[in-house]
C-alpha cells in the first residue's frame, strides 16, 4: 500500500503569460515505437459496457472527441502542434522551444464529452529524461486553462514526474473553481511502483458512489474515499497530458514524447439527476421550483412541486440489458414534505406504484426493487405530487445486479 502524504505539488498555480513571437517550427519528435499488442486490464467485475473511448488508431487526433491543452503552466506552454497520432498511439511531444514565455512546450488532449461514475482506463508510457509531468486525469474544462471556473472534482489516475520514472501518485481533489482548492484532498502521495513507467503500463480509475479505486496493470493500488456527501461530484473530462514541472527539463533528452495507446470508459450503473434537464433524461410537468434541501451529492439540487399532479420523471439510458435495482433519492421535510407522493416505476412495460412519505424517516436512496430491463430508454421513474404538502425531486439510479 502506498504511504499517505499530503500532496500539493501537482496543483501549483502558474499564471498565463502573453504570447511571444512565434518560434521557428520545432524539429520533428522521434517516432515512438508502436505499442506492443497487449491485453487491456479492463474493468473489475461484470456488467460493464464501454460507452466512450479512442484507440488512437488513425493518423490525426479526432477533434470531434478532443480539445487540446493550451495552457501555460510551470515550465512549459502547451501546444496543439505537439500532439500527434501514429503507430496506434497518441503522442505528446516534449520540446525545447521558446513559446508563450516558456523555454519548453508540452501538450495533451481533453475529452469534449464529460462523464461521471464508471471505469476509465488508459495504457501509457512516459518520456525518458527529467523535467516532465505526465498524467491521466479527470477534471472539468476544455484545456484552455488549468483551472476552469467550473472545476470541482479532480481524480488523477496517475501523475508521474519523469525525474523518478518508477514513482507515481493517485489523487482525488475537491475544488471550488478557478484554482481555489476546497477542503477535500485524498492523495496517496508519491510511491514507488517498482515498475519502469517509461514502458507501457495500464492505469485504471474505478469511480463510484462508494469511492475511487486506482489500478496499475490490473492490480488495485490505492482506494480513496469520495462519497457524495464529501464534496461536489461534477461531470469531468478525461485529460491525457504532459507538461514541464519541477527542475528544468534535461534538454539533452529532447525532443521526446509521452504516449497513450488508448483510453476507454465503461459504465455499469446509471444515475439520472435533476441538474441536467432533458440532456440527462430528466423532465417535469407542472410547476417545480428550487428547494433549499441538500441533494444526494453535496451540490446536487432538489426541486419541489406542490400542485396535485405535478410530476418529475427520470429516464436512464441503459447501455446494456440486464438486472438492475432501481432507487429514488428521498428528501425529507417534516413539515412541508408530501406525505403521500406517488412513485411510479415503469420497466418498459410493467408499471408499479408506491407511496413515498417525505415527512418521516431519513433522506437517502429508497429501493424500488430489482428486475430485468432491456437496453435503451424504455424504463423510467416518476414522482407525482399528491397535492398535500410539496413533493421533492432529486435523482434516481439504476444499479447493476
Ligand atoms: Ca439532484
Amino acid at each position: 500500500m502506498p504511504r499517505a502524504t499530503p500532496l500539493v505539488a501537482a496543483v501549483a498555480v502558474a499564471a498565463a503569460l502573453p504570447l511571444l513571437a512565434a518560434a521557428p517550427p520545432p524539429a520533428a519528435s522521434p517516432a515512438p515505437a508502436a505499442p506492443a499488442a497487449a491485453e487491456a486490464a479492463g474493468p473489475p467485475g461484470a456488467g460493464w459496457t464501454q460507452v466512450f473511448g479512442d484507440e488512437f488508431a488513425g493518423t490525426a487526433v479526432d477533434t470531434a472527441k478532443w480539445n487540446f491543452r493550451t495552457d501555460v503552466k510551470a515550465n512549459s506552454a502547451q501546444r496543439p502542434q505537439n500532439v500527434s497520432q501514429s503507430g496506434g498511439a497518441l503522442h505528446v511531444a516534449l520540446r525545447k522551444e521558446d513559446h508563450a514565455g516558456k523555454q519548453f512546450t508540452g501538450g495533451g488532449v481533453i475529452s469534449r464529452k464529460h462523464l461521471r461514475y464508471g471505469y476509465y482506463e488508459t495504457r501509457a508510457r512516459i518520456n525518458d529524461g527529467a523535467g516532465w509531468h505526465t498524467a491521466f486525469w479527470l477534471q472539468a474544462g476544455d484545456g484552455s486553462t488549468t483551472f476552469p471556473a467550473e472545476q470541482r472534482t479532480e481524480i488523477d489516475g496517475f501523475e508521474t514526474d519523469s525525474v523518478n520514472p518508477t514513482r507515481t501518485s493517485h489523487n482525488v481533489h475537491g475544488w471550488v473553481g478557478s484554482g481555489v482548492h476546497g477542503p477535500v484532498t485524498y492523495g496517496s502521495g508519491t510511491y514507488d511502483t517498482g515498475l519502469d513507467l517509461r514502458q507501457w503500463h495500464t492505469y485504471g480509475i474505478d469511480w463510484s458512489e462508494s469511492g475511487v479505486r486506482f489500478y496499475v496493470d490490473g492490480s488495485l493500488t490505492y482506494t480513496a474515499p469520495y462519497t457524495p456527501g464529501q464534496w461536489m461530484h461534477d461531470y469531468t473530462a478525461v485529460w491525457l497530458t504532459s507538461i514541464a514541472t519541477g527542475s528544468l527539463p534535461d534538454a539533452g533528452k529532447l525532443p521526446s514524447a509521452a504516449s497513450f495507446d488508448y483510453v476507454r470508459y465503461w459504465q455499469r450503473d446509471y444515475y439520472v439527476d435533476n441538474d441536467g434537464a432533458a440532456a440527462y433524461g430528466h423532465s417535469t410537468t407542472g410547476t417545480w421550483q428550487p428547494s433549499a434541501l441538500t441533494g444526494w451529492t453535496r451540490d446536487s439540487p432538489v426541486s419541489y412541486g406542490c400542485a396535485a399532479g405535478a410530476e418529475a420523471t427520470w429516464r436512464p439510458r441503459l447501455r446494456a440489458a440486464g438486472t438492475y435495482e432501481a432507487f429514488i433519492r428521498k428528501s425529507v421535510s417534516s413539515t412541508g414534505g408530501d406525505p403521500a407522493a406517488q412513485v411510479t416505476l415503469d420497466n418498459g412495460g410493467a408499471v408499479s406504484t408506491r407511496t413515498l412519505d417525505e415527512r418521516s424517516g431519513s433522506p437517502g436512496w429508497v429501493s424500488l426493487g430489482t428486475q430485468e430491463y432491456e437496453a435503451g430508454t424504455g424504463a423510467s421513474v416518476s414522482l407525482t405530487a399528491s397535492g398535500t404538502g410539496c413533493a421533492h425531486a432529486d435523482a434516481v439510479k439504476f444499479v447493476r445486479r
